[in-house]
């Protein structure tokens, strides 16, 4: 994919016709970008990497979650599972098709996904190593997602709004099934309860993670937030996330694994530790513990279903409909 320009850029000669003025009137006025509007190619570009980047983040996201499917504890829990994993794949798929309306191809993007040239979300290269982990990843995954996506439903690019809006009702449903089925082992045995806290042990700071790197080391976020793709910053996200975060642990009952947390009154926020940038480096650059498996994964499943689209797309050329 092209790489827009870092820094925001306020153009100095518009268009002879017109259509930038439109642009940058469209955006100023907070209204939305639609797929048919002339858009600058940086705009496009950072559209398509960051929804596709999400796109591929829900459908690698199935698999931690997944891993758990069969050893569910209740056959509620495993249809509640089976209903969450089933959203994931179905927010991939509203998020494709947001950006194919920016011109790229299902296949195009599924092949930045198998070939490492795209990314997705670091959080989903961690494991899954017991069933807390799944409350876990519903209470601070989906949390985490859902902080970061609400803003995203008033993105200037019309489609992408429009996915978001549908994906964040989803998410938060997650989000609260997650919180009750922690609550559920942490008010259960002992050995119960401490599933749930090494599994919040685990997933905390992974969690911060996900809102991107700081502000001062992001080199998207200036650009983005001009054009209105993003609304707040990597930090203001990360920062509303703890805060949300310290009372719920406190209903919960767990304590979250940060000794340098703490309410900061002049801040009117939460103060917290220091993160391991070079741990998310790692993990984006595909070191992270699950990295080979995640995409190795997905690779093969991609090619077991080669006969399906062979068969779909037989099948639409039989009946005259577009493949
Ligand atoms: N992991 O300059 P910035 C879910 C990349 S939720 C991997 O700050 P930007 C739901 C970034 O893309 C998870 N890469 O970039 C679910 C950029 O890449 P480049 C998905 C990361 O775009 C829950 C570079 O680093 N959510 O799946 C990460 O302004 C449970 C520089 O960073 C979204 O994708 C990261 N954590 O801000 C599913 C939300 N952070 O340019 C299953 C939409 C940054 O080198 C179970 N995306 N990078 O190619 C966004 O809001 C933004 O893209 C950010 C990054 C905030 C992620």
């Amino acid at each position: 994919m092209e790489r827009p320009t870092t820094r925001p850029t306020t153009p100095t000669t518009s268009r002879p016709d017109g259509l930038e003025d439109r642009f940058t009137r469209t955006v100023a006025a907070d209204e939305r970008i639609e797929p048919r509007d002339w858009m600058p190619d940086g705009y496009r570009a950072t559209l398509l990497r960051q929804i596709a980047q999400h796109a591929h983040s829900e459908i690698i996201g199935m698999q931690p979650e997944a891993n758990w499917i069969t050893r569910a504890p209740s056959l509620r829990r495993k249809a509640i599972l089976i209903a969450k994993v089933q959203d994931e794949a179905g927010h991939g798929l509203y998020l494709y098709s947001a950006a194919e309306t920016l011109g790229a191809s299902r296949d195009e993007l599924l092949d930045g996904l198998h070939s490492g040239r795209h990314k997705y979300s670091s959080i989903f290269n961690y494991p899954t190593l017991t069933w807390a982990d799944v409350g876990a990843i519903g209470w601070l995954v989906d949390g985490a997602a859902i902080t970061n996506q609400v803003p995203l439903c008033r993105c200037s690019y019309g489609p992408y709004a429009r996915a978001m809006t549908r994906i964040c009702k989803e998410e938060s449903f997650h989000q609260r099934q997650g919180y009750e089925s922690l609550y559920a082992l942490s008010h259960g045995t002992p050995a119960q309860r401490a599933m749930a806290q090494d599994a919040v042990d685990r997933w905390w700071w992974p969690s911060l993670m996900m809102f991107g790197p700081p502000d001062d080391e992001s080199p998207r976020t200036a650009q983005s937030m001009a054009w209105k793709i993003k609304r707040h910053t990597n930090d203001e996200l990360r920062q509303r996330f703890v805060d949300i975060c310290v009372p719920q642990a406190e209903a919960l009952g767990l304590t979250l694994p940060d000794p340098e947390l703490r309410w900061n009154e002049e801040r009117g926020h939460h103060d917290f530790g220091p993160i391991d940038w070079a741990e998310f480096r790692a993990v984006l650059r595909g070191d992270g513990p699950c990295n080979e498996q995640r995409i190795g994964l997905r690779r093969a499943a991609h090619a077991e279903g080669a006969w399906v689209r062979e068969a779909a797309a037989a099948y639409a050329g039989k009946h005259g409909l577009a493949a």
